[in-house]
């Protein structure tokens, strides 16, 4: 097992911006043709965090040899030794958590404790993961005939491609790669491109645990290139993909006629439910934290909030005033509570929609504007907003914006409540305020939604729990929880026969089948 590191990339991070390489057969390597795409800070874009590798397809393809050859013998290490790496990691990840998150605002612009959140929940899915290698549980039945042993095991897939996005960008490469890993799976991981340096300090610290040459093969690019190549080569049998619904829905289309394993995790239009009788004040809060932590740009984000006509104003009005107050900046600066969004473009996609919500008739009460001021000239910040008066068929009210924009829908009872809420091609996570416990569980079982909370927000879920959507949102997949080990294997089923003699499943052991049979049998 090969433990070297070279020199750790990240080391110098706060040197002149540098380059840094992909990650191939244990090597830190530069794409073949040695070009280069810059990252920048997206609170300063005059701040270069870095050159990384504009890989091509010959990149790729090295990447995949790699993986392909290192399968052979990783997919034998018994899965309670692939898991030792895992708590090596989580246990680097400790130490390198301030590190990491203060990088990671750097790089996609979340606050600060938002970012150390997002090390903390990979921690916790190495933990979570390591202890997997010990169970990777599959079942042990009871056969129909006798002497006759029945179970089943799990398998690893082989090479799998992990396409990872920006919002979460340790958090979810982690619930991608360790479940991968401790199935004895070997991987390619390809980061968003506007997040590689998040992506590069995971890999260091996954080799610095000690994880053998071409287990895990890092290759940075565009997704139209690098993303592609790793989905349209046949050596690799899984591919699981975080992003966008349009994005995802081409991948899975090219994996279904590749016969390829595909799990999407893709968009989301979150509503928070208000009813009457809810903890106005708790529901406040929870709309603050779900529509403008890491400024909307979560798969989760609350992005709707559907309120009971008798607290609409209440509420609105609480509202408003939490939201105006918040404070807009760089999100190192710790008393910010919202920073700027990731990129120029996604700031562009945002504030579009601002003025489609405008257009459309729904009432601007809060934000609406792009801030170039009070330090905030060279980045890409939007005003937290809030639309009052949005009815559910608004494009606003409809599509996901990724921002800082949350819609208010005025419903008359729980009934209409529901109804809007599941009103989306969307099905990732809703929730519910009431203090009827009654009213609790119905809501449980009428939201159309992978993830359901109340009393809570639509974002926070925990890694032990399986994560994912229904409808557009994904294709029936979860990742995280013991499910996302169904994501990185296949089962196989184990019959031992220790009677000594030929036994016939569903014949031999029905005795009248077997008299009918032995009229017309020789
Ligand atoms: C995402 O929204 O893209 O539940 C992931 C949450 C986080 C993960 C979010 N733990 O909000």
């Amino acid at each position: 097992m090969s433990t070297s590191t070279q020199s750790l990339q990240t080391k110098t991070k706060t040197d002149a911006p540098r380059v840094y390489d992909n990650y191939i057969n244990g090597r830190w390597v530069k794409a073949e043709n040695g070009e280069t795409f810059t990252s920048t800070n997206p609170a300063n874009e005059k701040e270069v965090i870095g050159h990384f590798a504009s890989s091509t397809v010959n990149d790729v393809k090295k990447a995949i040899d790699a993986a392909e050859e290192a399968l052979k013998t990783w997919r034998k290490v018994p899965a309670p030794h692939r898991a030792e790496i895992l708590y090596k990691v989580a246990h680097l990840l400790e130490t390198r958590k301030e590190e990491m998150a203060r990088n990671m605002v750097r790089e996609m612009g979340k606050v600060i404790k938002e970012a150390r959140g997002d090390v903390q929940e990979a921690i916790d899915m190495a933990k979570f993961m390591a202890g997997e290698g010990r169970r990777l549980m599959g079942s042990t039945v009871p056969s129909e005939l006798p002497n006759k042993f029945a179970m089943s095991v799990r398998a690893p897939i082989g090479v799998v491609g992990l396409i990872t996005p920006w919002n979460f960008p340790v958090a979810i490469p982690s619930w991608k790669i360790f479940p991968a890993l401790v199935a004895g799976n070997t991987v390619v991981f390809k980061p968003a491109t506007d997040t590689p340096l998040c992506a590069v300090m995971l890999v260091e610290v996954l080799v610095e645990a000690g994880l053998p040459a071409g287990v895990l093969n890092l290759v940075t690019g565009e997704g139209s290139k690098v993303g592609q190549a790793i989905v349209d080569d046949p050596r690799v049998r899984a591919i699981s993909i975080t992003g966008s619904t349009a994005v995802g829905k081409k991948v899975a289309g090219r994996c279904g006629e590749l016969m390829k394993r595909i799990s999407c995790e893709l968009g989301g239009k979150n509503a928070i439910c208000i009813m009457e009788d809810a903890d106005i004040e708790l529901a406040v809060e929870g709309a603050v934290w779900g529509g403008f932590g890491t400024a909307g740009q979560r798969c989760t984000a609350a992005s709707r909030v559907i309120v009971h006509k008798d607290r609409y104003k209440e509420f609105t009005e609480k509202f408003v005033a939490r939201a105006k107050a918040l404070k807009l900046g760089d999100g190192l600066d710790p008393d910010v509570q919202v920073g700027p969004v990731v990129s120029k473009a996604q700031l562009h996609s945002v504030h579009e929609y601002v003025e489609i919500g405008e257009k459309e008739g729904a009432t601007l009460l809060c934000g609406g504007k792009i801030v170039k001021d009070n330090g905030m000239e060279n980045g890409w910040f939007h005003e937290p907003t809030i639309f009052g008066d949005v009815k559910p068929s608004m494009r606003i009210a409809q599509e996901e914006i990724f921002g800082p924009v949350v819609s208010v829908i005025k419903v008359s009872d729980f009934e209409e409540a529901i109804e809007v809420a599941n009103g989306t091609e969307y099905g990732l996570s809703l929730s519910m305020y009431t203090k009827d416990v009654n009213r609790a569980f119905a809501a449980i079982e009428e939201l159309e939604s992978g993830i359901v909370y109340i009393n809570a927000p639509t974002i926070g879920a925990e890694i032990q729990l399986p994560f994912g959507g229904v409808k557009q949102t994904g294709n029936g997949h979860r990742e995280a929880g013991t499910t996302a080990i169904d994501q990185f294997t296949e089962w196989k089923s184990v019959y031992v026969d220790y009677s000594g003699r030929l036994q016939r499943a569903q014949i031999d052991n029905h005795p009248a089948q077997k008299q009918d049979e032995s009229k017309i049998a020789p």
